[in-house]
Parts: C-alpha cells; sequence; structure tokens
C-alpha cells in the first residue's frame, strides 16, 4: 500500500474524505498491486502499452473529429449517413432521445476527455466553443439524470480542469469560470424538476419552461427511476460547494433521503421506478443494473468526495443486500424486494457492468474478478456485451451501444490488481471496436452483436468514459498532465476534485438527520481493505479466482451457475425443478408440479397449457418454488418463440472506401435463399427498371449478375424477386418506399411468399428500411460502382485488406445452393423489435401457419400477479437447453473458415466529404426515381 490511499486505511474514516486516491477510485487502496505484479499474465511491455495508448488517441481523434466535422454543433454524430442528429429533425427514439437538448451534448460530455488524454490545446478550443455557442435555454424537453451526469458533469469537469490548468500557469490563463457560471445557470434550470413532495425530481424538464407552464409539455408523470432521482449528489453538490450556492446539494441530499427512507425494509433493497409522489415502489424488481446502478454508485461516491458518513452507512447497507440476495457469482441477478431469494429474471442488462469497479471502490475484490470475468466470456463470445444477455450467456437484446461499463471495470480492477491480465482485456476492447465498430465516420453502435450490422448512432458517453478509461488503462504516472487520483470519476467519467471535499461543508453539517446513526454498523467495514490480505503475496491470486470461470459461457446450460434457494437444500431435500429441465411425460416432474400448485390442462388444439393456483402448492415454500418455475417457463418460452423466428441479416458494403466498414441490418425473406445455411452472396448493385420490380425488368443487362435494388411497393415480394432473377439478378435489395423509415426506429420484418410455392426462387433478398438502403443508393451516387456483400453476419474486416485489390472475379459470384427454403404457405406481416429492444424477427401471430403454433400457447398477463398467494400462470411447455447464439456463431465460424476469399478493399482514400452533401442526392436520386416511374 503506498501513497495517499494509505491514508485513510487501517483507522476510523476521518470527517473528510479519507481516499484520496478516487479517481483512479479502485486505485484507494490497491494502487501499489500495479508495480507489485511479478507472476501469472505476461508482463506488457511500456513499449506496447504506449503503443496501445496511442491507438486510443487516434481513435478518439477519429470519433471526436468526424463529430466536430460533420455534427457540430448536433447534440450527437450518426457515423453512417455522417451527420448530426438533431432532436425532431429525426425519427423518434423515445425516450433515448431525451438525452439531446441541443445544446452540443458531445463537445461538453467531451471537454475533460481533451485534458486526460494530454489534448490541452484541443481541450481550450472546446472550452471556447462551448461559451461561443451553447444555449441552455431552448425549448426541449430533457432527461434530469441525462442532463445532470452529461452536461452539468461535463461543465463542472470542465471547469475542474481548466482550474487545475490556469493554476499551471500555461493554458486556459483567460479563463475565468465561465463553464461553472454556466454549470450553475443549468443547474437552476433543473431545479424546478423537484418541486413534488418526495423531493424526488420529476424525470423530464422544459430547459426554457421549466414543468408548470402550459408550454413546458411535461410534469405530467408519476414515476422515476431510481437511478434518476439518486444520481445527482456528485454534481449537485460540487456545484454547491463550487458556488456556495446550497440549494443544489441540499435538493439533492433530500432525494437521497427519500429513497432510503423507502428501502425495503426487511431486504433493505429499493425497486427500479418509485411513485414521485406517493413514494410507492413501481417496478419492484432490484438489481445492479439498468434503473438503480448509479443510485449505489453515488452513494459510496458521495462518501468519498463528500466525507459524509451517513452515505457510507446507506452504502454498506445495501451493498450487503446486493451481495445476500442479488449476486449469484458470478452472476448479478435481479429479485424481488420483498421476496429477495426470488430471482426478478433470468437475463443480465449490460449496465451492470460497472459493478466490478465499484467493488474495487469498495475493497471487495473476489466477486469483482468473478462477475468482470464472466463478462469478459461473454464479450468474447459476442464481441460486445449484449445490452441484455441470458443467465445461459445467450443474447436477450442484441444491441450494443458502445456502452463504457465493462471498460470501467477493466480499468479499475487493473489498479487494483496490477495483473496484466487486463491490459490484454483492454487490448482486446480496442481491437473489437476497430474491427467492428469502425466506420468512415467515427465508431457506430451494434444494432445487433450477432450479425456486426450498425446503428447509425454515436453516444455522447462513448467519448466521455470510453476513451478516458481505455487511455487510462495503459497510461503511465507521467503520461497524464496532472494527478489523477487527486479527482473522483462521477457516473458519466467526469473528473470531480477531492478538494471539494473540505469546501463549504455547511451544507452537510445543516441536514443529518438523525437515523443514521440508530443504525446497527457493526458489521461495516470502516477501514480500507488490506491489499496484503486481497493478495496475500500471491501473484496469481486473481488469476486462480479466473480460472474456474474461464469455460463458463462455453457450458450454455444455466444450471450449475443459477442459485438454488437455501431452502431447496434443507434437509437434503432435492432442488427445485428447473423449468427448462421439465418433462411433460415425466411422471415425478407432474408429481412436483401439483406440489407447486401447478396443473397441466391439456387444450383442445393439442397445446398443453401450465396454470398456478399457489393456494393449491403443499407449502408457502413449494408455492414460492412453483411462482419461480412459471416465471421461468414464461421466460424460456419467449426466449424460444424469439430463437424460432428468423435473425436479421445484414448487408455490408464492401467497396472503395467502405471495406466492410458499413453494415446495415436488414429484414430476411422467407423465401429465395437462406443466407444463414449458405455462403453469403457477395456483388455489385445495380437499380432495376422498373424500380418497383413489379414486371419483367427493361435493364436486364444492368442487373446481370449483380445485386438488384427494388422498391418496396405495387406488388408481392415474391413477384419482385422472380423478375429481377429472371434478369439474372444474383441476389436482391428491396428498399421500403416508406421515406426515413429506419431499422434504429421501425421494427424489422421478415419479407413473406406470396402465397404460392416459392421453390422457384433461388436467389437471396434481403430487405432495408429506407434510411439505410439511402446509404447504398447515395454510395452508388458519389462512386457508381458499390459492392456489397449480403450474409447473416457481417465479415471481419481487417484493415489490412484494405490495401490489397479487391477480390478475385469469382468473388462477384455468390456460392448458391440449390437447396430451396421451405415458405410459408400464408402471407406474414411480422414485427419484431419491440420498443426497439428485441434483436429476433417475431411474426404476428395471425400470421403463422397451424403447425408454427402447433404446441404454443399464449401468456395471459392478466392471469399473472406477483403475489404467490393469488398466482396464476400460464405458460407454454418446451425446456430443451439449447444455444442458438452459438451455433449461430459457430456456423458462421465455419463459413468463414470455408472461404478465404471473404476480402476486400482497395487502396484507403481521404473521404473526407464523402457522406456530406448525401442528403442532398437522396432528394435528387429520389425525384429521379419517381420521375422514372
Ligand atoms: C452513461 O451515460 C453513464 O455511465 C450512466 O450512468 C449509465 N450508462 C451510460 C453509458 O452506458
Amino acid at each position: 500500500m503506498s501513497g495517499a490511499g494509505g491514508r485513510g486505511c487501517g483507522s476510523p474514516v476521518p470527517q473528510r474524505a479519507p481516499w484520496s486516491l478516487v479517481a483512479a477510485t479502485a486505485a484507494f487502496c490497491l494502487v501499489s498491486a500495479t508495480s507489485v505484479w511479478t507472476a501469472g499474465a505476461e508482463p506488457m511491455s511500456r513499449e506496447e502499452k504506449q503503443k496501445l495508448g496511442n491507438q486510443v488517441l487516434e481513435m478518439f481523434d477519429h470519433a471526436y473529429g468526424n463529430y466536430m466535422e460533420h455534427a457540430y454543433p448536433a447534440d450527437e454524430l450518426m457515423p453512417l449517413t455522417c451527420r448530426g442528429r438533431v432532436r425532431g429533425q429525426e425519427p423518434s427514439r423515445g425516450d433515448v432521445d431525451d438525452a439531446l437538448g441541443k445544446f452540443s451534448l458531445t463537445l461538453i460530455d467531451s471537454l475533460d476527455t481533451l485534458v486526460v488524454l494530454n489534448k490541452t490545446k484541443e481541450f481550450e478550443d472546446a472550452v471556447r466553443k462551448v461559451l461561443r455557442d451553447v444555449n441552455l435555454d431552448n425549448d426541449v424537453v430533457v432527461s434530469v439524470f441525462e442532463t445532470n451526469i452529461r452536461v452539468l458533469g461535463g461543465l463542472l469537469g470542465g471547469h475542474s480542469l481548466a482550474i487545475m490548468l490556469k493554476e499551471k500557469g500555461e493554458y486556459m490563463q483567460w479563463y475565468n469560470d465561465e463553464l461553472l457560471q454556466m454549470a450553475k445557470q443549468l443547474g437552476y434550470k433543473l431545479l424546478p424538476a423537484f418541486n413534488t413532495t418526495s423531493g424526488l425530481p420529476y424525470p423530464r424538464i422544459n430547459l426554457k419552461f421549466g414543468i408548470r407552464k402550459p408550454e413546458a409539455r411535461t410534469g405530467t408523470e408519476t414515476d422515476t427511476c431510481t437511478a434518476c432521482a439518486g444520481t445527482l449528489i456528485l454534481e449537485f453538490a460540487a456545484l454547491s460547494r463550487f458556488t456556495g450556492a446550497t440549494i443544489f446539494e441540499e435538493y439533492a441530499r433530500k432525494a437521497l433521503d427519500f429513497l432510503w427512507e423507502k428501502r425495503q425494509r426487511s431486504s433493505n433493497l429499493v425497486g427500479v421506478t418509485i411513485n414521485i409522489h406517493t413514494g410507492d415502489w413501481v417496478r419492484k424488481d432490484s438489481g445492479v443494473g439498468a434503473g438503480i446502478d448509479s443510485y449505489y454508485e453515488y452513494l459510496l461516491k458521495a462518501y468519498v468526495l463528500l466525507g459524509d458518513d451517513s452515505f457510507l452507512e446507506r452504502f454498506n447497507t445495501h451493498y450487503d443486500a446486493i451481495m445476500r440476495y442479488i449476486s449469484q457469482p458470478p452472476l448479478l441477478l435481479d429479485v424481488h424486494i420483498h421476496k429477495p431469494m426470488l430471482n426478478a429474471r433470468t437475463w443480465m442488462d449490460a449496465l451492470l457492468a460497472f459493478f466490478p469497479g465499484l467493488q474495487v471502490l469498495k475493497g471487495d475484490i473476489r466477486p469483482a474478478i468473478e462477475t468482470h470475468e464472466m463478462l469478459y466470456q461473454v464479450i468474447k463470445k459476442h464481441n460486445f456485451l449484449p445490452e441484455a444477455f441470458t443467465t445461459d450467456f445467450r443474447v436477450h437484446w442484441a444491441q450494443h451501444p458502445l456502452r463504457p461499463e465493462f471498460a470501467e471495470s477493466t480499468y479499475f480492477l487493473y489498479k487494483a490488481t496490477g495483473d496484466p491480465y487486463y491490459l490484454e482485456v483492454g487490448k482486446t476492447l480496442i481491437e473489437n471496436l476497430n474491427k467492428y465498430a469502425r466506420v468512415p465516420c467515427g465508431f457506430a453502435a451494434m444494432k445487433d452483436v450477432r450479425t456486426g450490422s450498425h446503428e447509425d448512432r454515436m453516444d455522447s458517453f462513448f467519448l466521455a468514459e470510453m476513451f478516458k478509461y481505455l487511455y487510462l488503462l495503459f497510461a503511465d504516472k507521467e503520461d497524464i498532465i496532472f494527478d489523477i487520483e487527486d479527482y473522483i470519476f462521477t457516473t458519466e467519467a467526469h473528473l470531480l476534485p477531492l478538494w471539494l471535499s473540505t469546501t463549504n461543508q455547511s451544507i452537510s453539517k445543516k441536514n443529518i438527520t438523525s437515523e443514521y446513526t440508530e443504525l446497527d454498523d457493526s458489521n461495516f467495514d470502516w477501514t480500507c481493505p488490506n491489499t496484503q490480505i486481497l493478495f496475500p503475496n500471491d501473484p496469481l491470486y486473481a488469476q486462480s479466482i479466473r480460472e474456474p470461470l474461464k469455460n463458463v459461457v462455453d457450458k450454455s446450460c444455466p444450471r450449475g451457475i443459477i442459485r438454488v434457494r437455501e431452502e431447496s437444500f434443507r434437509s437434503g431435500a432435492k432442488p427445485p425443478l428447473r423449468a427448462r429441465d421439465f418433462m411433460a411425460t415425466n411422471p415425478e416432474h407432474l408429481e412436483i408440479l401439483k406440489k407447486m400448485g401447478v396443473s397441466l390442462i391439456h387444450l383442445k388444439d393439442g397445446r398443453v397449457q401450465l396454470v398456478q393456483h399457489a393456494i393449491q402448492a403443499a407449502s408457502s415454500i413449494d408455492a414460492e418454488d412453483g411462482l419461480r418455475f412459471m416465471q421461468e417457463m414464461i421466460e424460456l418460452s419467449s426466449q424460444q418463440q424469439k430463437e424460432q423466428q428468423l435473425p436479421p441479416r445484414a448487408v455490408q458494403i464492401v467497396s472503395h472506401p467502405f471495406f466492410g466498414r458499413v453494415v446495415l441490418t436488414a429484414g430476411p425473406a422467407q423465401f429465395g435463399l437462406d443466407l444463414s445455411k449458405h455462403k453469403e452472396t457477395r456483388g455489385f448493385v445495380a437499380s432495376s427498371k422498373p424500380y418497383n420490380g413489379c414486371s419483367e425488368l427493361t435493364n436486364p443487362e444492368a442487373v446481370m449478375g449483380k445485386i438488384a435494388l427494388i422498391q418496396r411497393g405495387q406488388c408481392m415480394f415474391a413477384e419482385k424477386a422472380r423478375n429481377i432473377q429472371n434478369a439474372g439478378a444474383i441476389g436482391g435489395i428491396v428498399i421500403d418506399d416508406n421515406e426515413g423509415s429506419s431499422s434504429d426506429t421501425a421494427p424489422l420484418f421478415q419479407m413473406a411468399g406470396d402465397g404460392k410455392d416459392t421453390d422457384d426462387i433461388k436467389i437471396p433478398m434481403l430487405f432495408l428500411f429506407s434510411k439505410e438502403g439511402s446509404i447504398i443508393l447515395d454510395a452508388i451516387r458519389e462512386y457508381e460502382e458499390v459492392e456489397v456483400l449480403l450474409s447473416d453476419k457481417a465479415k471481419d474486416r481487417d484493415p489490412e485488406m484494405e490495401n490489397e485489390e479487391q477480390s478475385s472475379p469469382e468473388n462477384d459470384s455468390q456460392n448458391q445452393s440449390d437447396e430451396q427454403v421451405s415458405s410459408s404457405s400464408q402471407e406474414v406481416d411480422l414485427v419484431d423489435q419491440e420498443s426497439s429492444e428485441e434483436s429476433s424477427l417475431n411474426s404476428h401471430p395471425e400470421s403463422l401457419s397451424p403447425a408454427d403454433t402447433d404446441n404454443v400457447a399464449s401468456i395471459s398477463p392478466s392471469e399473472q400477479t406477483s403475489d404467490p398467494t393469488e398466482n396464476h400462470e400460464t405458460t407454454n411447455l418446451n425446456g430443451e437447453c439449447t444455444d442458438l447464439d452459438n451455433q449461430l456463431q459457430e456456423q458462421s465460424e465455419t463459413e468463414e473458415d470455408s472461404n478465404p476469399n471473404v476480402s476486400w478493399g482497395k487502396k484507403v482514400q481521404p473521404i473526407d466529404s464523402i457522406l456530406a452533401d448525401w442528403n442532398e442526392d437522396i432528394e435528387a436520386f429520389e425525384m429521379m426515381e419517381k420521375d422514372e416511374l
């Protein structure tokens, strides 16, 4: 243990923040570990670390440079269409858009990253731009939470480093607290949100009109998420302490006090959403991910920043509950706050990846290593952490918006352990970002980690957080122009100086309630953990914890991993029946069902339905088991329903200057070549004439041997396919005729047959929404020759390939097979991605053929209740443990292996203005097509 980190250790916590190393949060007691590492993973040379650090700098330049060039002053960059995302000018994405306040979000969120990455000159320019251009008085409704962590936090982080630089004497000499003044202005704009009897803030506010005024268009909400109300104290307290205006810290404390008051008293857990007027829990499930995450983070960090014991007491109380109920190493599974032994779901979300980092700050390294390793195994399987994944590590929600949480935890674990293994993990993250997310105009979020398709989205947190953590991971102390350990990271990785703990303390004194002193704190850690105990002279300690988890993801059945309730083990009793083990023909299983109050109903149409009457269970424990069984069955059922659908496909532009870097999400067809079973189809694209493809093509010479582009509408999809096939096309892409549609905002669907036999259609057909289709049409305008790859999953693009010649001509023709895909005999109007959160394609039930619906019973939500004494739940039977993702992956890996010719690329050329005028081109092109029709 060394440095200031040792100051607080081994002694009662002093009134001021004891951990002055907390910016590197992890480092507070464990910083010496980085220098004592002697065995385990191979140490990384200084040269290699520098190389990786430089790579991070280059990547940041690519992201930030493209934002500034093509998007600024818009809030965010749309990296596929290379333009700014301006709210109101793009189709709404729902809540996600509430982060956008027309205040140049990405610029503000990037301010302190510039300083951490040693780009002081750029920082100075950026601050001037913020002061000159940013308006905080827009008539726009924004999320209070997002505006606080990204904009208020960004301004305060910028201010913190601006005054640091000014004091150093070289840069920012002109600076006179202007960012702080803006932060204060914004703080006052957010305050009306707290005008509730509970003191919990409204989730949204109009920057210009507040809440109450009729023009505000908000203020009718009744609920907010726990994290939304509980993630304000760092920014608000910093604002108060920087300015002396105590009101901000007071409001944030009041909201935290209320949440603490409302915790479920027997479990000490909090729910995901709460009624801001009554304080009732609206969603009673509880985890450490989405909706709650940073509430816990801020309790511990508020203690660190403000030195107020009450925050640590609360954190420790919650942490104890988390470790008792939610932590099921290496998993972290949501439970019910009233019945914390009951899992609330069988999947985890990506946001919980921050938790190992927080555990490091807490000093609980073992579970941090375990969970981090489990997450890393998931990443190795899917290249990124899917937004949600099941307990057996299959994709639940397939998107990945370039979230930084895993990089954050990797950084903190490296600081804590000094184990070079974590440097290798960071290297993998860098490689994957460059390989799969990098596009000519920035980095694009993954629409589907399984296909490698993109979303036209680069969130500001990618610049605020990802680059900081990755850069700091590889940086030595001397690589950073200030001492990072003098700061604490907010949840958005903004830096606040620890000296704030001793400034303007009057607020905390005024508001401390008496309740905290009544807590039994005898079990709390009042001292920092001792690194000698965490790493008992054993440099292989971390590795020995990771080792048993190395294959956890490959073993896809969760049986050995999900916690079996303690009661099940009592007096040698068998563990309760798991849904996926259940077999309707097994008499023993039927007996267990009966004990749990679950009965089987054989429906007339052959389906089997399960119904639970908890009151008929043999005991309350059996009733609880029954409830959990039913919930698992419901999860299983919906998972399997999803898996039965065709997954989305990928259209990848492989010709210059894209070289496979632009991947578009496409809908599959229920006829024609099945790309999941066959090798991908590669070819140049050509528009068909007529563009709708509804009659014999008049330009067969143009589409012969190519992939034909056809517009949706006026005839059946199958008819279009036949017409282009007859003209000699090797594939087809149907582009939506609904202007402005996008897979970002509309549910993808599968193209159905025409009710006749479609076996004659041999070519692959994919569907693109209008925005994605425009990217190809625009590329044609710009480059004439545009080559694409149609596949089930985007193929790797190795940058070195960009310097090679295009692949051989034989690659231009696809590897087609005569094998045909059976098509539904009914027209199918397929819908998927409910709230754009799901990734596999679902069908409208009414469009399924009777064969599809065999053995499938729908679940009636009205029959479900969370009270086991009144519970009646129904679900279908089908419990095999399969791993379709694995199959998908293995399949595509085999295909890649067997097709060494999948490569593309000519020389990379500057593409500065490639996309800049696409909008104009789209309009012109569409006008032209309309004229032709
Ligand atoms: C960031 O905006 C913050 O880290 C927040 O706390 C939740 N997650 C996003 C990034 O994933």
